[in-house]
């Protein structure tokens, strides 16, 4: 089955149970459709949702494909739709694919806010929430750089073709990369979030380039993927990588020097704000069409301190 059910997660800060209801701001029913289960972005995101949801008296729901891939995400939208809530939260696995399935949300009078990730033509959502991902490319080769200040080769390795936050975040590396004096880009290769074949893809480019000096791992699973080809070529020493995401895992190897840098994202303030949004759009309230959140860089010198609260929550 691809729906991957309605565990909420355990979270630290008053999310968790989110069935309470408060009449005066009339019960509200808000779905939340994740880019891919399990993944512990998402997790901390839907630990943003239920505490805002709570808070408004709103009752949230939450599912998410098996894979991060829109024809296994599509089904789960159009099921989501068919049992009408009045707000749906989504995170596109497609920025073309999953368009006309979240216009047709729209059109059926549900209020649509994409968080995180958004499609082409979102003019039919409430809000669109995300990360600087442009920024947090170009963070992302700037920490590379500073590693590597003579320049090198570099990569990036990333998870499919057509997914807004993912594009944004090559995007941003490669520009800062080609404009960086001494420094070859290598190019992106796709992981398909598998960590696996992300492992793979550089134990190969570390074959053909045994001088590369810097990994850009675009996401969780890329990084995590990333790390273990690093390791197995023997070349945690030479390699740096920088990973986006700050699951614990991805900390756990930023501790043990295996990782060099993290961007960590807020995915629980995309959730609150994603809440906040679609109440006020069904209150008739303003919206703001677009939102943008913050990300922290993680090192073995801030860990500990002031960036232990920006890892996500596992549960
Ligand atoms: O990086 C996040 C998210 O922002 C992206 O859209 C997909 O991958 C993650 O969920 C991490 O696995």
């Amino acid at each position: 089955t691809a729906a991957a059910g309605f565990a909420l997660a355990g979270c630290s800060s008053g999310g968790g149970d989110s069935t309470s209801t408060d009449s005066a701001s009339g019960g509200y029913k808000i779905a939340f459709v994740q880019g891919v289960a399990g993944d512990e972005f998402y997790i901390s995101m839907q630990c943003g949702i239920e505490a805002a949801a709570k808070e408004a008296g709103a009752t949230v729901t939450t599912q998410g494909p098996e894979k991060f891939d829109p024809t296994l995400q599509k089904p789960i939208v159009d099921s989501v739709v068919a049992s009408k809530p009045d707000a749906l939260l989504v995170a596109p696995t497609d920025v073309t694919a999953m368009e006309a399935p979240l216009k047709a949300a729209a059109d059926a009078g549900i209020k649509v806010v994409l968080v995180d990730t958004t499609v082409d033509d979102p003019s039919f959502a409430v809000s669109a929430i995300a990360s600087d991902n442009v920024g947090g490319g170009k963070a992302a080769f700037e920490a590379i750089q500073q590693a590597h200040p003579d320049g090198g080769k570099v990569l990036v390795v990333s998870v499919d073709p057509g997914i807004s936050t993912t594009d944004a975040r090559v995007e941003g590396f490669q520009k800062a990369a080609e404009a960086a004096s001494g420094f070859d880009y290598l190019g992106v290769q796709y992981s398909h979030n598998e960590p696996a074949t992300a492992a793979e893809i550089v134990t190969a480019a570390l074959q053909k380039d045994p001088d590369i000096v810097g990994i850009f791992a675009a996401n969780l699973f890329a990084a995590e993927g990333t790390a273990t080809g690093v390791q197995q070529a023997g070349k945690q020493d030479q390699v740096t990588i920088v990973g986006f995401d700050a699951g614990p895992a991805q900390v756990e190897q930023l501790k043990a020097g295996t990782v060099q840098a993290l961007v960590a994202q807020e995915p629980a303030t995309i959730g609150k704000d994603g809440v906040e949004q679609a109440i006020a759009a069904l209150k008739g309230e303003t919206t703001e069409p677009e939102i943008q959140t913050g990300f922290t860089i993680l090192t073995k010198d801030n860990i500990d301190g002031e960036g232990a609260d920006a890892v996500y929550k596992s549960s």
